[in-house]
């Protein structure tokens, strides 16, 4: 049903193999990634074995807020030493932040769809970059292993799903196959009302008001196809770190009409700023990130600067004036 690759047989005798199995992700874990955790430890647990899901967080996304408590900080020597590692939604135990550590030495295999993806700790991997979330891989392997999706572990990839496509914004005309996964995630009991909820509601009105105060300062440059904004320190102190929600920000920015790319320089310190670069298509903000010493992908990058906001906004319209005159 699903076009991506059908996980590798290495992967299903890894599975085999053990008996117990620790769960990992990638630190400050996302939707997809909280998804595959907690979806492939029940599937694994319903196979008659121990699966243990870890993070060593934070869990500051708002639509994994309530999942935290299924998480495991803490792995005891004697449980780390009668297990087998499997890391999901990243491709190293670097990436697993405070508890890389006492994963070392552990059997490993990698699930992972990052283009970056490369299985270095690892002796299995199963990655495939084709895939828009890790989640999908998660669903082809449970399918190989025989393992009938039930209500919860459908409703947790839809999750997965929804987070790492924009609720299937990001998907184009090639997508079919993805729709075929949703569509029996849906018969298996996931409700999209209730993930769109999960994933959009709930925001702060501290968080409304930011996003008005930045709003307030958009600037329009080079006819339209840059549009920069700020947020001040007197913001942040204001209405909190907390009610930062960088992803409608930058959303309700590339919705204006013939805007390119968009710039929005936080001062995060008297000194130091940070820039979050975003474009639409063709711009490659990865080039203007990288000219200021950051860097990221095509379409979205950042870098942080010494400085103040003023200046800061000078450096980047310079950039974007190779880019755009
Ligand atoms: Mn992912």
């Amino acid at each position: 049903m699903f076009i991506a690759s059908e996980p590798p047989s290495a992967l299903l005798d890894f599975i085999n193999k053990y008996n117990n199995f620790l769960i990992a992700g990638h630190t400050e874990p996302d939707g997809d990634c909280v998804s595959c955790q907690l979806v492939l430890s029940s599937a694994l647990r319903r196979l008659g074995k121990t699966a243990i899901p870890c993070q060593a967080g934070p869990f500051k996304r708002r639509e994994i807020a309530g999942f935290e408590s299924q998480f495991t900080a803490e792995i005891s020597n004697d449980i780390r030493q009668n297990a087998a590692l499997i890391i999901v939604d990243c491709s190293s135990i670097e990436r697993t932040g405070a508890l890389k550590d006492c994963f070392k030495g552990m059997p490993v295999a990698v699930i992972d769809h990052h283009a970056t993806g490369k299985a270095i700790d690892s002796e299995v991997s199963y990655i495939d970059s084709s895939a828009p979330a890790a989640m999908l891989l998660v669903y082809s392997l449970i399918k190989a292993l025989n393992v009938k999706i039930n209500e919860a572990e459908a409703q947790l990839l839809f999750l997965g799903l929804a987070a790492d496509t924009g609720f299937f914004r990001h998907l184009d005309e090639g997508s079919a196959g993805i729709f075929d996964v949703a569509a029996d995630l849906v018969r298996a009991g996931a409700n999209p009302k209730t993930v769109f909820n999960i994933m959009n509601g709930g925001k702060s009105l501290n968080s409304r008001r930011l996003l008005g105060a930045i709003l307030c300062r958009t600037e329009s440059h080079f006819e339209g196809k840059l549009i920069i904004s700020s947020e001040e320190r007197s913001d942040s102190e204001r209405y909190g770190l907390e009610s930062r929600d960088s992803d409608t920000l930058y959303q309700l920015l590339l919705a204006i009409e013939g805007v390119e790319a968009i710039a929005v320089i936080r001062q995060e310190t008297d000194e130091k700023c940070t820039i979050g670069l975003r474009s639409r298509d063709s711009v490659d903000v990865s080039l203007i990130a990288a000219a200021l010493g950051g860097g990221g992908h095509k379409n979205a990058s950042g870098l942080s600067a010494k400085g103040q906001i003023k200046e800061i906004r000078a450096k980047v319209l310079a950039e974007f004036k190779k880019v755009f005159l």
